[in-house]
């Protein structure tokens, strides 16, 4: 792929974290790294056996096509690899992918001299996907509560663990971590557009419109503009309480809560002055 002019000044050797100079270099646009290695390993084992584990199946209608985990008598102990063992190394090989992918992203924020956010953030992605198929497996006692991997059979699997707690909107944690998903929405709506708005004016010839502009428009709107520097701080804030939240949301369900969930708001119902 064709490099810009401007792109060689920075491929910058160095900040590696492991392997030195070895994997220090660029295939096409991509940086590679120990951890780019990595990634490639885990992706490409985890979605052959995901193939293999279709082939032994009765479809290969890929909305069809589901790797299950191991039945609930296995416990935490390994099973049979079609009893579930293929879905415990593909785990293994998805948790190898993310997290070799999120050093790699740190391999090149040290190259560049940039701060952590981004790997940072996605580590609150992996957070919640680790939750799913570790935490709270471990938690409960068997690898069967985690979720299948199947693009049909993984909505099954939310909608029962759902109902399993009756009605599961009424779970507090899920009620804020949904709150913080449409937030963040808001955000990036009016951060996008206000932006669009200012450096994309439409008509040829028009000079672009600067960050004041921007910081008025909001004043001038809603009184008050939390300004260039401070979208961003709230933008990531928001979705990675999204995240966070999804994650405390069905971590405490079967853990501390084994109820419906509507029951938890018992407390408010009992309060002494309704
Ligand atoms: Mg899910 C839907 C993947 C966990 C609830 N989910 C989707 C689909 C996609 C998917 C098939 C669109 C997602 C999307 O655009 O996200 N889900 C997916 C993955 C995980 C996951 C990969 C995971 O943790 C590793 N889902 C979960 C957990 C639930 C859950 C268990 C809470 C988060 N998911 C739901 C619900 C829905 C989905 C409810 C839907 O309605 C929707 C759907 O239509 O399902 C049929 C945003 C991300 C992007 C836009 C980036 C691009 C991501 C692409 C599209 C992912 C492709 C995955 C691929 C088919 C998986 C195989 C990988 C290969 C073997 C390499
Ligand atoms: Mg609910 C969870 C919203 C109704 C039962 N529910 C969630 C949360 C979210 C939500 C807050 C899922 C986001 C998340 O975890 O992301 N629910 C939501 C909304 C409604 C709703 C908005 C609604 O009615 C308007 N939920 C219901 C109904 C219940 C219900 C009432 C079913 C009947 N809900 C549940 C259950 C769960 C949720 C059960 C959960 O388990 C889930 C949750 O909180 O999970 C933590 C987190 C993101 C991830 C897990 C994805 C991680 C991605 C990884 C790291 C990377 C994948 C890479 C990929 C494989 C690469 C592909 C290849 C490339 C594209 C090349
Ligand atoms: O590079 C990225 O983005 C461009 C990283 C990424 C991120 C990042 C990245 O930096 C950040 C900050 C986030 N995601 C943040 C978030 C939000 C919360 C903080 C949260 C809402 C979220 N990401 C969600 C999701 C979802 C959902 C909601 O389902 C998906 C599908 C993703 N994020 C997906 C992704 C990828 C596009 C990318 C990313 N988020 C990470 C790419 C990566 O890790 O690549 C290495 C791995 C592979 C190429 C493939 C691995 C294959 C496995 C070995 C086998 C498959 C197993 C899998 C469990 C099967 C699942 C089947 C499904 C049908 C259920």
């Amino acid at each position: 792929m064709a490099q810009l002019s401007f792109e060689r000044k920075y491929r910058v050797q160095g900040g590696t974290l492991v392997g030195g100079d070895l994997f220090d270099f660029w295939v096409g646009p991509f940086y590679v790294g120990f951890f780019g290695v990595t990634t490639f390993f885990f992706a490409v084992l985890g979605t052959i056996l995901i193939f293999y584990g279709a082939s032994q199946g009765d479809t290969w209608n890929p909305w069809l096509i589901s790797i299950e985990p191991p039945a609930l008598e296995y416990g935490l102990g390994a099973a049979p690899l079609l009893e579930g063992g293929l879905w415990q190394i593909i785990t293994i090989c998805a948790i190898g992918a993310f997290v070799s992918w999120m050093m790699r992203e740190v391999e090149i924020c040290r190259k560049l001299g940039m701060g952590y956010h981004v790997p940072f953030a996605f580590g609150v992605a992996i957070l919640a996907y680790v939750t799913l198929v570790v935490i709270r497996p471990v938690l409960l006692g068997a690898w069967g509560h985690g979720f299948p991997y199947g693009i049909f059979s993984h909505l099954d699997w939310v909608n029962n663990v759902g109902y399993a707690y009756g009605n599961f909107h009424y779970n507090p944690a899920h009620m804020v971590a949904i709150t913080f998903f449409f937030t963040t929405c808001l955000a990036l709506a009016l951060h996008g557009s206000l932006v669009l708005s200012a450096v994309n004016p439409g008509k040829k010839g028009d000079i672009i419109k600067s960050p004041d502009h921007e910081d008025t428009y909001f004043r001038d709107l809603i009184g008050y503009s939390i300004g260039p520097l401070g979208i961003h701080r709230l933008g990531l804030f928001l979705a990675l309480n999204a995240g966070l939240w999804s994650a405390i949301c069905i971590v405490i369900s079967g853990t501390i809560w084994f109820e419906e969930w509507i029951v938890w708001w018992d407390w408010y119902y009992e309060l002494p002055w309704w």
